[in-house]
């Protein structure tokens, strides 16, 4: 898209008086920051328009993402460097005295989710629109996001995040397209003479599920896909006049995310939400599919829906009840096509973040549903136990012990599953959902997770992306694999320096950031040493904090070290009292360590409240560690490890989820890996761990671990709890276990940081090799192998203005 910069102001004017009928100038930063995204929004809006139309008029195959969290982080600045007009917008706003930076700030994050899982649907919904696959994002629009994380007395403390208090420009609300989701109630089937069945309602909760539409501009490309969020109301002019207790029970359903993504056994709420958005998007794709199509029967053809996590696997029951009672195709019709439509990506090992629902909950909620799962288990026993027999056939079915299991429900009803890197899918198969696997081996496919190099390299980390235009060209800026290029300059102390002195600049940034948050100095000549990620006892950042009691008390004794600063983010769930001492513990630490004149300059430590995209943005480009130090076999693939190496960190990793995959590709002297490996940490639960014995035949450990109790540090149960986690409780994630060859990694990488050329071409080559973990070719390989969605051809369409 073309834009002078003078049409920049001229355009901003105009909304300014449209909007908030006020010259540009008067408007609090606020306002100017609206009306510049409701210049941007206008400037999509056509080809926004022609898109919806033109997947389906030229036949191509649409992909539905589900998914119950999405993190799309700031949207300002990605939407004008997708539309390709971040410069002339910024020279004009300088022009115009505005700090571009200044106003993107102004923008609140929807935090629509925990982590991982929906930042990475967001990264996905960027790519499929960058390569032209088209997309659509299918979830909950939450009127609040995750709680705002603040600091008191080193406890975390959770504040409503109101994000939609001053009205999100990006939204669409499409009242037209809402459509009703029932509830409850009882469900009689009706047969005719024809013998048709159809399921009669009576007493069903219904509830209006409205669709807000956000834009998903394709980088460079005149194409825009949809992220479609439901939001719940009660029906408008329903005849019966509800209750307030009605209304509210209705509205809550997407009143709040939940701030926890591994417990929630039992939660009706959840349940209702689940249900509503899977129920809301499958209906609303089947009534625009049939806008185009003569039978549904043709759906798969040019309809994929992608099932995240176990969340919206309900999605299998609901499509054949549309099918069925909707649509009246056979039960066998019905089936296949539900199962040619479908497919899952599993997203974690962990056993309490595969949901199951007790049978009368969900007979409650929803019993035309738990007619048809009933079927679905009755079909599956009877055609799996001849050829595999009852004992793996029970293990795998859905219905077990009046408990329904979601993922088993994903996978029978789905044409492929996938896990997120290659021990995950590896393990999948192997032992959580082997059962399947073993009656389902060609549904078992890996598709290792990717990140969006726009946002972390080119929006976040400017001054790298510079110096690859230098060296390397601009290529790199379509096509992530072109940073490959890199690899050959190891060797140009020139270009060493040159890096050294970006990642600088984003320290001298981050250590700024850091004064005015926390009020802390730190020299940005620090090693910055980074863990950003959701607290979880898995993921280990207790071990981190060991690591820093071992250097305090080696400072301490006099020896000498490369200073070090040691960033944490992360928000524990509010209901997880183990995590949230962990947070207690590290600011505990902090305050020690950054108090304690004989330690200072040498090593400090700074936790970051209020962890989300933006605050990521701001960190990762900093980072000279990235520590990923989960248990082997419990992450299922991580991606903060793929943003950091990017941006020129090295990984101090045990060898689990994707850092696998980033040691063979920097190759293992790029990376400083240590610990046991996932089959090792199996053998050493069989064998019987002893982790007091290990802290008793290590006294830096021993003392380290004594402070947690002996008043050193004053943390109140805190201390207790975790001293007994780890050496009464078993150390369940054997923390002590690797210890050791924690420290010895992470000393490794002090000797590496005192030849500064040595650490840059180590940092080199990760940057290089970051290029396969683009969430482009990640999205591409779901669009050829699991989707069959193939992008639209390149240069047919054209900008609608
Ligand atoms: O999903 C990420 C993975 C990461 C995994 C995360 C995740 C959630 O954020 C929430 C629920 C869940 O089951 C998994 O923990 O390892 O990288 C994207 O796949």
């Amino acid at each position: 898209m073309n834009l002078t910069k003078e049409q920049v102001s001229q355009l901003l004017h105009e909304a300014a008086i449209t909007l908030f009928a006020d010259s540009l100038e008067e408007l609090p930063p606020r306002q100017q920051y609206q009306a510049l995204a409701f210049v941007v929004k206008g400037l999509a809006g056509p080809t926004w328009a022609a898109a919806k139309h033109g997947a389906d008029e030229r036949g191509q195959k649409q992909v539905y993402y589900f998914a119950i969290e999405f993190m799309p982080g700031r949207l300002l600045a990605s939407n004008l460097l997708n539309l390709g007009i971040l410069e002339p917008v910024e020279a004009g706003l300088r022009d115009l005295g505005l700090d571009p930076a200044a106003l993107y700030a102004e923008e609140t994050e929807p935090g629509l989710g925990n982590g991982g899982l929906g930042r990475l649907g967001s990264a996905f919904l960027d790519a499929m629109a960058a390569v032209g696959i088209v997309g659509n994002g299918n979830g909950v629009r939450y009127d609040q996001g995750l709680f705002e994380q603040r600091f008191v007395d080193g406890y975390q403390v959770e504040l409503p995040d109101d994000w939609l208090r001053d009205a999100d420009v990006w939204e669409t609300r499409k009242a037209d397209r809402a459509v009703i989701v029932r509830f409850g109630g009882q469900v009689l089937l009706d047969r005719d003479r024809l013998g048709q069945i159809t399921p009669v309602y009576r007493g069903a909760e219904e509830v209006f599920a409205v669709p807000y539409d956000t834009a998903i501009i394709g980088y460079h490309q005149p194409r825009i896909d949809t992220m479609r969020l439901w939001h719940a109301e009660p029906v408008p002019d329903a005849p019966e006049v509800l209750t307030a207790a009605a209304r509210a029970r209705i509205t809550a359903i997407t009143e709040t995310l939940y701030p926890d993504d591994s417990n929630l056994a039992g939660q009706e709420l959840r349940l209702r939400q689940e249900y509503f958005f899977v129920s809301a998007g499958l209906q609303s794709i089947v009534a625009h599919f049939l806008k185009y199509h003569k039978s549904v029967l043709q759906l798969p053809k040019y309809v994929a829906v992608h099932i995240n996590d176990t969340h919206p696997a309900l999605a299998v029951a609901e499509l054949m009840r549309l099918l069925l009672d909707e649509h009246h195709l056979s039960w066998e019709s019905a089936w296949q096509t539900t199962v040619a439509t479908l497919s899952y990506t599993n997203h974690t090992l962990l056993p309490e973040a595969l949901e199951q629902w007790p049978v009368d909950l969900l007979a409650a909620q929803l019993p035309r549903l738990w007619q048809l799962i009933q079927e679905i288990d009755r079909r599956f026993r009877l055609r799996y136990t001849g050829p595999f027999g009852q004992l793996l056939v029970d293990r795998a079915a859905p219905v077990v012990d009046g408990q329904i299991k979601m993922a088993a429900l994903a996978v029978i009803g789905s044409h492929t599953v996938n896990g997120v890197a290659k021990l995950h899918t590896q393990l999948l198969k192997t032992q959580t959902l082997k059962e399947l696997a073993t009656i389902f081996p060609a549904r078992f496919v890996n598709k290792t997770n990717g990140i969006t190099p726009r946002r972390w390299l080119q929006l976040a980390d400017a001054p790298l992306a510079g110096l690859l235009d230098v060296q390397i060209g601009p290529g790199w800026r379509t096509d992530a694999r072109d940073i490959a290029a890199l690899a050959d300059k190891q060797d140009d102390p020139a270009v060493l320096d040159a890096l050294i002195a970006a990642k600088q600049a984003n320290k001298v940034a981050l250590a700024g950031y850091i004064q005015e948050t926390l009020g802390l100095r730190v020299s940005p000549a620090m090693i910055f040493d980074v863990q950003i990620k959701r607290m979880h006892a898995y993921k280990r950042q207790l071990l981190h904090v060991l690591g820093i009691l071992e250097a305090y008390q080696a400072l301490r004794a006099g020896e000498k070290r490369p200073p070090r600063l040691h960033i944490f983010a992360a928000k524990a769930a509010p209901s997880y009292t183990y995590a949230k001492d962990i947070i207690k513990l590290i600011n505990t630490v902090a305050d020690l360590v950054n108090h304690d004149p004989a330690v200072n300059g040498a090593l400090q430590v700074a936790f970051l409240p209020n962890y989300n995209v933006s605050l990521a943005e701001k960190i990762v480009p900093a980072a000279d560690i990235s520590e990923q130090i989960s248990l082997a076999g419990m992450e299922a693939s991580g991606t903060s490890n793929m943003k950091l190496m990017t941006d020129g960190a090295i990984t101090l990793a045990t060898l689990d989820g994707a850092n696998i995959e980033i040691a063979e590709a920097v190759g293992t002297s790029n990376i400083a890996l240590f610990g046991m490996t996932a089959e090792e940490v199996a053998a050493r639960r069989t064998a019987g761990y002893d982790p007091a014995a290990i802290a008793e035949a290590d006294p830096r450990l021993k003392k380290s671990l004594g402070m947690l109790i002996d008043g050193s540090l004053p943390l109140g149960s805190a201390g207790h709890t975790i001293y007994e986690s780890l050496l009464v409780d078993h150390d369940e994630y054997f923390v002590l276990a690797d210890y050791a060859s924690y420290i010895h990694a992470s000393r490794v990488l002090d000797q590496l940081w005192t030849d500064p050329h040595g650490w840059a071409a180590v940092a080199l080559q990760n940057i290089a090799a970051s290029g396969r973990f683009s969430a482009d070719d990640t999205v591409r390989r779901y669009a050829k192998e699991i989707w069959h969605a193939l992008p639209a051809r390149g240069g047919q369409e054209k900008w609608q203005n």
